[in-house]
């Protein structure tokens, strides 16, 4: 048996995103956004469930800091909703909003809990829908006026600031699968929404250099190895495409201010109309970053399929394989080899991990406990790749598990759990999983106890 610690600074935290926990999703002058208008359409999330109340985490947030600080977290990453800031898109600033958050970062540093703020997780107010979204060339515009106002707000205090969440998801699944808001399938939509989004993003980069506020900026990017499902050639293939599909389509732009070539040309032959490509806005994606934050959970397996326009191919998992509670393959090397390209393929000198975790079908005991030995498995495996990855040479700097607590898994509704704290929906009561006791004292120990098995 060894001892797996970490580096003396390494930040343990947890992570949420504003519309998945908040609620109160009509207080304080809060807005519209595309994923309160999305829940409205039946069949677009299971049971009808909609983030109206969530975790209340609104109202409870200074008792959710409180469990957070028992539970030695060190970092607590959040995002801000849009809608409660701008709720009418252009209009007036809501004070309310603003101050909500200031409140919450207050309450953190209180409790010695380092703020990682995410500026855009995907609840884009609804009037900005209403003029094309995030497909309209004006928005990168209008998020930098936005935030603008909640750097010069927090700015202060916040030393860690992430740009945008999952840009894949923003993009692919709500504008070309449409199983997110706002619901679009449109393939060339989805890769326009992509673009804007990275010039959006390389704005408020640039504000920030400019500003000379204190602090690190950074994004979050979902990545996943796309590993062929045989050795037949079209296979390899297809399993590239996913791989410039999902990882590369995002990497390339913001480290080498180009889209990958394959890719394009791909996209062109199967005729897709393409973004703009403006060597302006190339260079401004590209601006050097203070980290890169890492979503990952799982690798994924891919097959040729002509069927599928215009990606030619689509996913399906091994027989055998151990999957989650969603059917998500376990595959934990996978993030040590991620971690091993972000560094040697793309050079990239700081990593944080700002989301890992999964999807159990947690039920709570009649003594009032919540029993997840696969969540203590899966975190036990995925932290122990990350410790390999770092004695290799790879600098991360904090892991923020996903979530602290169940919440509104988006089109999954509150069906799939993947918090370390337990929700009952119906009262709002807070139960601190096996899962979260194993992770905390892992927090408190630096490290955990780990047997090689070979
Ligand atoms: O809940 C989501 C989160 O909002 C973005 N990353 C993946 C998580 C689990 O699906």
């Amino acid at each position: 048996m060894s001892k797996l610690l970490f580096p003396q600074d390494f930040v343990w935290g947890t992570a949420t995103a504003s519309y998945q926990v908040e609620g109160a999703a009509r207080e304080d002058g809060r807005g519209e956004s595309i994923w309160d208008r999305f829940c409205t359409i039946p069949g677009n999330v299971a049971n009808g469930d909609t983030g109206d109340v969530a975790c209340d985490h609104y109202h409870r947030f200074r008792e959710d800091i409180s469990l957070m600080r028992q539970m030695g977290m060190k970092g607590y990453r959040f995002s801000i909703a849009w809608p409660r800031i701008y709720p009418d898109a252009r209009g007036q600033v809501n004070e309310a909003g603003l101050e909500f958050y200031s409140r919450l970062v207050d309450e953190l540093l209180k409790a010695g809990i380092t703020p990682y703020v995410t500026l855009y997780h995907w609840d884009l107010p609804q009037a900005m829908q209403d003029i094309g979204g995030w497909a309209n060339p004006q928005m990168p515009q209008y998020f930098l006026t936005y935030c603008h106002k909640v750097m010069e707000r927090l700015g202060d205090r916040v030393r860690h600031w992430i740009t945008l969440n999952e840009p894949f998801c923003a993009a692919f699944l709500g504008n070309y699968e449409g199983r997110q808001a706002p619901g679009i399938r449109d393939f060339s939509t989805a890769l326009r929404v992509a673009y804007h989004l990275y010039v959006a993003h390389g704005l408020v980069v640039r504000y920030f250099r400019q500003s000379g506020m204190k602090g690190e900026i950074g994004i979050a990017l979902n990545l996943m190895g796309r590993v062929p499902l045989s050795d037949e050639p079209e296979d390899a293939a297809a399993a590239r495409r996913a791989d410039g599909y999902i990882n590369r389509w995002f990497l390339d732009p913001l480290i080498r201010g180009t889209y990958p070539q394959d890719m394009v040309d791909w996209y062109q032959s199967m005729g897709v109309v393409m973004p703009p490509f403006d060597p302006d806005e190339m260079a401004l994606m590209a601006q050097p970053l203070d980290f890169m934050g890492l979503n990952y959970y799982n690798d994924s397996f891919v097959r040729h399929d002509s069927q599928v326009w215009p990606l030619g191919f689509s996913s399906a998992t091994p027989r055998l394989m151990p999957v989650n509670d969603r059917g998500w393959p376990i595959t934990e090397e996978g993030l040590y080899h991620m971690l091993l390209r972000m560094k040697q393929e793309y050079g990239i000198r700081k990593i944080v991990i700002t989301e890992n975790g999964t999807a159990i079908n947690d039920v709570r005991s009649a003594d009032n406990r919540v029993e997840d030995p696969q969540r203590v498995d899966y975190l036990r495996r995925h932290l122990h790749q990350l410790h390999r990855a770092i004695q290799a040479g790879v600098n991360v700097t904090g892991y923020m598990q996903w979530s602290f607590c169940d919440n509104f898994e988006w089109s999954f509704g509150y069906s799939s759990r993947f918090g370390l704290v337990y929700i009952d929906f119906a009262t709002q009561e807070r139960i601190v999983k096996q899962s979260g006791h194993w992770y905390a004292q892992a927090a408190r120990d630096n490290g955990f106890d780990w047997i090689d098995m070979g």
